[in-house]
């Protein structure tokens, strides 16, 4: 049996169907601790997504029967590996199928907070525009500027191409393997993140989130950003200290942030929402119809190929 904790698009449920006896949850909310830990003791495998917070008392427990984890999704921060490598659990994930929706939305939000399109709208619906005028929420231009691309990973090539080809940006990456990626000779390696910092005028973060990368962007990073630079953030909340882009932010040395992710998700600091420099998404990286079936289908492949006995393509752990 698979225990599956979110509902998913409807063509990915029904094949599903198609190869396992399921168990679906009630509602469309996050499975609570204790009923995480009962899945893991009833079910031969769960499907789960980034809200489940999947600790090592599940997979530590006596009595557990879970054999195989299929992530929805490429994070895996959420999941405890190393205790499921340590009871022998095999995890899985959703790589490539997300890649480019990913970073279109990076650049949605580097576009959005750079010509205002938020306050724009809001103003608007507000119904506190006056009409046209030359001089009216004059935002500032993509092309020419400098991205640096934090992790230049699946998703950070794919935004490092559409802000280079796409929009003439100057791209400068620092990445954890320093070699510039086959057909990415216009990217630039900067020696560290601090050297990647005092240069680009916005900053867009495309690492995992890892004990390593944890709050990567706190209070000295932020200083170090050139004045009135923008940050964007589709990878993990975890990566930004929250409270420290506010107070970036309210004392000027940011000027603007477009975020998809979130340090406490649903919750977003107070401070960042009542800001006009700032975009906020609820978590919409991978969110087309296209991608989401794409992701439950190789969910289901994974698991399809766990239960042949074949390796599952997507492995994490
Ligand atoms: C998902 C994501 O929407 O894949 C990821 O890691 O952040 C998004 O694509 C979400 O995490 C589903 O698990």
């Amino acid at each position: 049996m698979v225990w599956v904790t979110r509902r998913l698009p409807k063509s990915v449920e029904r094949a599903l169907e198609e190869h396992f006896t399921l168990r679906w949850q009630r509602g469309d909310v996050p499975l609570t601790p204790d009923e995480l830990l009962r899945a893991f003791r009833e079910a031969d495998a769960v499907l789960c997504t980034v809200t489940d917070r999947i600790g090592a008392e599940c997979f530590a427990q006596p009595h557990r029967r879970v054999e195989v984890v299929a992530n929805f999704g490429v994070g895996v921060n959420h999941l405890a590996l190393d205790a499921a490598r340590a009871a022998g659990v095999m995890v899985t994930n959703t790589p490539d199928v997300l890649t480019e929706d990913t970073a279109d939305l990076a650049l949605l939000l580097m576009l959005a907070v750079l010509r205002r399109a938020g306050e724009g709208e809001r103003e608007l619906r507000g119904g506190r525009w006056t009409g046209w005028r030359p001089t009216h929420l004059l935002g500032a231009r993509l092309g020419g500027k400098t991205l640096g691309i934090v992790g230049l990973g699946r998703i950070g090539r794919a935004v490092a191409r559409r802000a280079h080809l796409g929009f003439g940006m100057h791209v400068v990456a620092w990445t954890r393997t320093p070699r510039v990626p086959d057909g990415l000779g216009y990217v630039e390696l900067a020696p560290s993140l601090d050297a990647l910092l005092a240069r680009a005028d916005v900053v867009s973060l495309h690492c995992p989130a890892t004990p390593d990368t944890q709050r990567l962007m706190g209070a000295d990073q932020l200083a170090r950003m050139r004045r009135g630079a923008v940050l964007v953030n589709t990878a993990r909340g975890d990566v930004v200290d929250e409270a420290a882009l506010v107070a970036a932010l309210e004392s000027g040395q940011l000027g603007g942030a477009g975020l998809d992710v979130y340090e406490r998700e649903p919750e977003v600091h107070p401070g960042m929402l009542a800001r006009e420099d700032v975009v906020l998404l609820p978590h919409l990286g991978s969110a087309t119809v296209e991608t989401r079936e794409a992701m439950g289908m190789r969910a289901l492949a994974n698991l399809l190929a766990f239960f042949d006995g074949t390796d599952p393509p997507d492995r994490v752990a």
